[in-house]
């Protein structure tokens, strides 16, 4: 059963034999054949009377929960009935985090189109293969990113209706419409957001997620882990475009009656006086951003702040610990990815342990396989695999059989659980170092490094070597009123034989200015080691 009319991403779903196993167990998790994200998330708390509370904040914006409705049923008439859309077709979403493109992601998902969120640096070459690959009809697009898009839509045959924002040609377009809209009624299964990933390497994967995988991840990690309460102010640094943004600055504040502020740039530079001047309570941002932060963060109040969370790459111990001495917060870790949707192992303050994720989030299980499937006993490192309410559906990709198998969601990353049910990131599982027949996981010696006090960031990679495969490589930005020369490189070798077992140490060391990231604060490994 579908409400889609064009059924172009049904028709691209994964073969059945390649779906990951679903498991549904919490009573949170048992939903009606009709659902629509945004008639649950925002027409139900206006309904339950919630309309007059703040909902997205944003420079110059105070919409309330009413005021949002208005803008989000605005855009959905705009969609279908200026621009054609029908439920299915596809409608990509690009801007800089702010209130109107929130409203446009809940406008697409009331009127049966599916949201395509695009990463606000991305160049028109890439925005044409996603444009491509989804055979995306419309656009919505904040003036001020246009240019790339005006470039790709000359190579988009199906790219055939755009409203810009903030130019203000969809909000004339919006101001002609009554403020009210009947949600279209979605079926549960039916898709509702692409997302691209931001892989790190080769041609982009879209996964699709259906309403019900939006509404099972607003009822599973939030609140059992981070248990947000409606006077909440949420902020932090992740584009609406990948969704651990969408989930923790959008869906999860609406899913509890919170606020959200959004922010056009929230880098660690601006983002403590952005927490100050809202007095925000949610914090999500990279684990480099909390570093980054805590040199600062004294300058400003952050006593409005009580809850941190540090998603997208491993949290090192020594971040943790930083932030906890700077702020007293401990920060609530969790993995997430875009294939899953959101995080589905974490843990909160009081489970939190340095250097470990933490346990699976209620909803989901976990297991730690080899290379045959098996699942291996504690202790061993194997290949992280997960399943629960959400999985990875590729959009038409044969690399939908690399991550999943056998039912169970394969993330890439090494893991391995302790006696006490932790699990304990090792690397991805491409860039485990082989050196002298020891396995070596780059984040753990990056994680030795980071307890120096002259390491300001680094990257570990392993790079060639004729006599032992491989040897390890850190590639080094030192804190300033430090100097990269060779005493320094002894140092921190020293340093790092006594943190960890000796073995481990960076036989290598290069000192650099600045390391290669992605636009979601993950470093760029496989750029280390072509750079070498
Ligand atoms: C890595 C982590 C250790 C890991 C994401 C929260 O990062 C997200 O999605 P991506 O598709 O990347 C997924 C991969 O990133 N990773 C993410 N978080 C952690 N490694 N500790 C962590 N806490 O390799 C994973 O396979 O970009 C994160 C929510 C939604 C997301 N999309």
């Amino acid at each position: 059963m579908t409400a889609h009319i064009d059924t172009f991403a049904r028709d691209r779903l994964p073969p059945p034999a390649l779906m990951p196993e679903l498991i549904f167990e919490l009573p949170a998790l048992q939903f009606p054949a009709l659902l629509n994200t945004t008639a649950a998330l925002l027409d139900r708390r206006v309904a339950e009377g919630d309309g007059d509370r703040p909902a997205v904040l944003g420079t110059g914006v105070h919409w309330s929960y009413a005021d949002l409705q208005a803008q989000a049923n605005r855009i959905a008439r705009v969609l279908t009935e200026d621009l054609g859309l029908v439920p299915g077709n596809r409608v990509l979403l690009r801007g800089a985090n702010t209130p109107m493109l929130a409203a446009c992601f809940l406008g697409v998902f009331k009127a049966g189109g599916i949201a395509v969120g695009t990463m606000p640096l991305l160049r028109a070459r890439e925005l044409q293969a996603i444009v491509d690959k989804a055979q995306i009809s419309h656009a919505l697009c904040d003036n001020r990113l246009a240019a790339e898009l005006d470039t790709a839509q000359q190579a988009c045959p199906t790219l055939k209706h755009r409203l810009d924002f903030m130019d203000g040609a969809l909000e004339s377009a919006m101001t002609a419409k009554p403020a009210s809209f009947e949600a279209v009624p979605t079926e549960a299964e039916d898709i509702a957001l692409m997302a691209f990933t931001s892989g790190t390497t080769g041609v982009p994967k879209g996964t699709m997620h259906t309403h019900r995988d939006i509404l099972a991840a607003c009822a599973c990690w939030p609140p059992h882990v981070l248990r947000p309460v409606a006077s909440d102010v949420f902020i932090g640094s992740p584009p609406l475009a990948f969704t651990f943004g969408l989930g923790g600055l959008l869906l999860f504040p609406l899913s509890v009656g919170a606020s959200t502020v959004l922010l056009e740039k929230a880098t660690p530079d601006v983002l403590p006086a952005a927490i100050a001047q809202w007095r925000a309570t949610v914090c999500f941002t990279a684990p480099t951003s909390y570093r980054a932060m805590a040199a600062t963060a004294k300058q400003h109040d952050l006593s409005s702040l009580r809850k941190c969370v540090s998603a997208g790459e491993a949290l090192p111990a020594a971040t943790r610990q930083l932030w906890k001495q700077t702020t007293g917060i401990e920060i609530i870790d969790g993995i997430g990815s875009t294939e899953m949707l959101h995080i589905f192992i974490s843990a909160d303050e009081a489970q939190a342990r340095p250097g470990a994720t933490g346990v699976p989030v209620p909803g989901y299980r976990a297991a730690i396989l080899d290379d045959q499937g098996r699942e291996l006993p504690p202790g061993q490192v194997g290949r992280l695999a997960v399943k629960g309410p959400t999985g990875c559906k590729y959009l038409a990709d044969d690399r939908q059989a690399t991550y999943v198998q056998q039912g169970w969601n394969l993330t890439g990353d090494a893991y391995l659980v302790d006696e006490a049910g932790h699990y304990v990131y090792q690397a991805r599982t491409d860039d485990m170092i082989i050196s002298g027949g020891y396995n070596i996981a780059g984040p753990e010696v990056e994680g030795a490094l980071l307890l120096h006090p002259a390491v300001a960031e680094c990257g570990v990679v392993g790079q060639a070597d004729p006599e032992r495969g491989q040897i390890v490589k850190a590639h080094v930005v030192l804190k300033p009123g430090h100097t990269g020369d060779e005493a320094m490189a002894k140092a921190l070798q020293d340093f790092v034989k006594q943190t960890i077992a000796p073995y481990k140490y960076p036989r290598a060391i290069e000192f650099r200015t600045t390391l290669p990231r992605t636009e979601t604060g993950k470093l760029q490994r496989f750029r280390l080691r072509t750079e070498a």
